[in-house]
Order: structure tokens, then C-alpha cells, then sequence
């Protein structure tokens, strides 16, 4: 196979992981190639996470993209867990001297092309038939038909599959060499943007008998919520209306005098609620990061900063094999990254079990206990803070 284009990293997906994979790798002097299905216009654009972990400020400060974040992030000190007639603030800067923000993933994505666009990174969108080969030996290939319909080969030393959670490298482990862990949820999230002022300084968590919801933001003039809806919910369903009641009842509007404020709904998505961990998170000369690799369901705030997180392992594990010819970091990079990766799933799934109704009385009995318990004492609190807030990288 002649290859027309030559690289040190091929990376396969131009999300936050694959962007900031590039990022980090020519920090280093190691040169990268993107591959991207989509526009730029389009990645750009998508409404996804909100939430940075302070593991993840910490990290796009110390490469130079934190300035804009440090402009408009907004910093929160922690989360508001509620129930009907209870709110409770979980503070994770008292209990762990950790913060989060709000910034969300489009304005990290747009940060990212940014840098990535003015450090002249080769970057091809609207790629297709994106195929992987040789991932076995030590000079693997991508092939791809670019944006003007030629068909392109890219000769790489490593392939990093960076391409969420439809994109094709995690199909190219072989079965007999990878597990696939998988737990799909009895409802999904129906997300919801408006161009209001959040009525809440905080991020609302409430539990309610009529299905969980979440006030989040954006901006001091966009907020950000959720509602539990049932599977196969579709966003027509919904009129406005009946979005502005059910957020009210389940976010406590009148409640000691809180209020919701509503407004025109901008956006509406219903995404489904699974977790998703394939192990390991390498197979000869293909690395796998973020979404590609794992999948959680957003209540925990950690889809994003997982990504972040095994980027931030990666990226110096492959400047040692390709610099250095060193695969000590290269052959650690999955075990290590996996123990973040199943501490996040573990407390996404936490979170969601925690706050979401079901039809079995005693579940919601066993809710109810666990959330007075994590409000009202200090190690539950401290439990909850340490997992949102972020664990150091690497833990
Ligand atoms: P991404 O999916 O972001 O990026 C993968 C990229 O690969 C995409 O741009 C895709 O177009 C590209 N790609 C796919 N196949 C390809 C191919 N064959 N060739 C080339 N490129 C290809 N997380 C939270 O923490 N909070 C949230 O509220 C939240 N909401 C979400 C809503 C939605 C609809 C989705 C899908 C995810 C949400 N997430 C949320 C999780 C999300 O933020 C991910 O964790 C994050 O985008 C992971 O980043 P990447 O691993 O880069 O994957
Ligand atoms: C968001 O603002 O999109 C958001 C915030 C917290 C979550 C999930 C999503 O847990």
C-alpha cells in the first residue's frame, strides 16, 4: 500500500480527545495528522458537555488554552442535591479544596480548533470510509476518501483512535483480544437549552416521583436543563409547556420561594443513558481514547473529562515510543487509564441509580436514605465532592 501522506500520529476524530491529542503531542515536537467526518463547522457547534473538573482546567492552563476559559468560565464552588421540600448544597471546595466549571464543550471545542488551526495542524474534515490497517505492526495505515472524493493513505507510527463512541476503532481490536463491558439505563435525558437566566447559582441534581431533573447553564443568560424521560422519547413530545411544568414541579418552582424562570426552549435532544467500557484501551500500534473507548451516562459530569484525562496519559506515552523508541508508558497507558475509567463509571453510575425514579417503591426508599445520608454527613458529602470535583489524574 503507497502511502501519499506520511505522519507520526494518525488521530482519528477531531473531538476534544483528538484535538487535544494533537495539541499535546506538538507541544512535544511530535507531528499528527487529524482525520474528522464531520465539518469543522459541525464539531464546532454541538451541544454536549457543560462541565469542566478542575483536573481538566488544570490542564488546559498548564497547555495554554485555559486564557478565554479563565475569561468566561464560570467557577462553581459545587452542586445543589435536592428531593421534594429539601435542597442541600454539597460544598467541594470546603470538603476538598477542588472546584468545577462551567465552560462548555463547544467553547473548549472552539479553543481547540483555535490553537490547533493557527499551529497549522493538517487536519481533514469531512473525511470518509475511514479504514485502519496494520494496527499489528509497527508502521499502521489509515486509508480515507477526502473531502474531494480521492481515495488517501496516511503511513503513520501510531493510529490513536480518538473517534467517540460511532467511530470505527474500537471495532478493530479483535474480539478474542478486547471485553466490552455494557449497561444500558430504563430512560434517557432530554436535554434542553433557553435563553434564560439561570434561576440557580448552582447546578440543581433533583429527585423527584415524577422523574430526575437538572438545572445547569451556560452563560449568565443560557440555561441548561434535563429531564428523565422515558426510552424512545422523542422530542416532539414535548411542547414547551409541558417542559416549563414538569421542570418546575420537579425543581421545586414555589418551593421557599424559589422560582423557575422560563423563556423561548432554543434546543432540544434526547440522549440515551448506557455506560460503555472496552478493555484494553490499546492493540498493537492503536491507542484508544476518550468516547472511543468508554461511554458514561452524564449525570456524573464526566464524559468530557474522561476524555481529557486519558489524553493526558496518552499523549506523553507516545512521545516516548516515537521519540525514544521507549513503549514503557506506551504499555501502561490502558491499565492506567482503565482505573480512572471504571472510578467514573462507577460514580456515574452512582449518580444516576441515586437520582433517578423507578417504578420500585423500595428503590425509592433506598434513594431517599442515600441522599439524606450524603447531604447530612460529611464522609458522604466528601465521597460525592472527590468523584465530581475530580480526582488528580492518574489516580
Ligand atoms: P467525540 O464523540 O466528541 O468526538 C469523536 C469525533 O470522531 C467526532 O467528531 C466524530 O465525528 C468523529 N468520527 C467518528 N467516526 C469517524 C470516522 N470514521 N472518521 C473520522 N472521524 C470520525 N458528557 C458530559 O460530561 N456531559 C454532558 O452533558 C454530555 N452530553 C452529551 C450529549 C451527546 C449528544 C453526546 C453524544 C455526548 C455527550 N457527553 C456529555 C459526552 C461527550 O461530552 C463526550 O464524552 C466527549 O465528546 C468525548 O469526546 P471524544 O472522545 O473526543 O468523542
Ligand atoms: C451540562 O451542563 O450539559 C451538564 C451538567 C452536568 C451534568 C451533565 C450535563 O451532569
Amino acid at each position: 500500500m503507497t502511502a501519499d501522506l506520511r505522519t507520526q500520529v494518525v488521530i482519528i476524530g477531531a473531538g476534544p480527545a483528538g484535538m487535544l491529542l494533537s495539541h499535546l503531542l506538538a507541544a512535544d515536537g511530535v507531528e499528527s495528522i487529524v482525520l474528522e467526518t464531520r465539518s469543522q463547522d459541525y464539531v464546532a457547534s454541538r451541544i454536549r458537555a457543560g462541565i469542566l473538573e478542575q483536573s481538566t482546567v488544570d490542564l488546559l492552563r498548564s497547555c495554554g488554552l485555559g486564557e478565554r476559559l479563565e475569561r468566561e468560565g464560570d467557577r462553581h464552588r459545587g452542586i445543589y442535591l435536592q428531593w421534594p421540600h429539601e435542597r442541600h448544597h454539597i460544598d467541594f471546595v470546603d470538603l476538598t479544596g477542588r472546584s468545577v466549571w462551567v465552560y462548555g464543550q463547544t467553547e473548549v471545542q472552539k479553543d481547540l480548533i483555535d490553537a490547533r488551526t493557527a499551529a497549522g495542524q493538517q487536519i481533514h474534515y469531512e473525511v470518509a470510509e475511514t479504514n485502519l490497517h496494520d494496527i499489528e505492526s509497527v508502521h499502521p495505515a489509515v486509508t480515507f476518501t477526502d473531502v474531494d472524493g480521492r481515495r488517501r493513505t496516511v503511513r503513520a507510527d501510531v493510529v490513536a483512535g480518538c473517534d467517540g463512541s460511532f467511530g470505527p476503532s474500537r471495532d478493530q481490536v479483535p474480539q478474542h483480544a478486547s471485553h466490552r463491558w455494557e449497561r444500558v439505563y430504563p430512560y434517557s435525558w432530554f436535554g434542553i437549552l433557553a435563553d434564560v437566566a439561570p434561576s440557580t447559582d448552582e447546578l440543581i441534581y433533583a429527585w423527584h416521583g415524577d422523574g430526575f431533573a437538572l438545572h445547569s447553564m451556560r452563560s449568565a443568560t443560557v440555561s441548561r436543563f434535563y429531564l428523565q424521560v422515558p426510552n424512545g422519547t422523542e422530542s416532539k413530545d414535548w411542547s414547551d409547556e409541558r417542559i416549563w411544568e414538569a421542570l418546575a414541579t420537579r425543581l421545586g418552582h414555589g418551593q421557599d420561594g424559589w422560582e423557575l424562570t422560563t423563556a423561548p426552549i432554543t434546543d432540544k435532544t434526547v440522549l440515551p443513558m448506557r455506560s460503555f467500557v472496552q478493555t484494553p484501551m490499546r492493540h498493537g500500534r492503536l491507542f484508544l481514547a476518550g468516547d472511543a473507548a468508554h461511554i458514561v451516562p452524564p449525570t456524573g459530569a464526566k464524559g468530557l473529562n474522561l476524555a481529557v484525562a486519558d489524553v493526558a496519559l496518552l499523549a506523553p506515552a507516545l512521545v516516548d515510543l516515537v521519540h525514544k523508541d521507549d513503549d514503557r508508558l506506551a504499555d501502561s497507558y490502558s491499565d492506567t487509564a482503565l482505573r480512572r475509567v471504571w472510578r467514573c463509571t462507577h460514580f456515574s453510575w452512582w449518580m444516576t441509580t441515586m437520582l433517578h425514579h423507578g417504578q420500585d417503591p423500595f428503590d425509592e426508599q433506598l434513594q431517599l436514605s442515600q441522599l439524606r445520608w450524603v447531604t447530612a454527613s460529611k464522609a458522604g458529602a466528601t465521597g460525592l465532592a472527590e468523584n465530581y470535583a475530580g480526582l488528580p489524574i492518574g489516580f
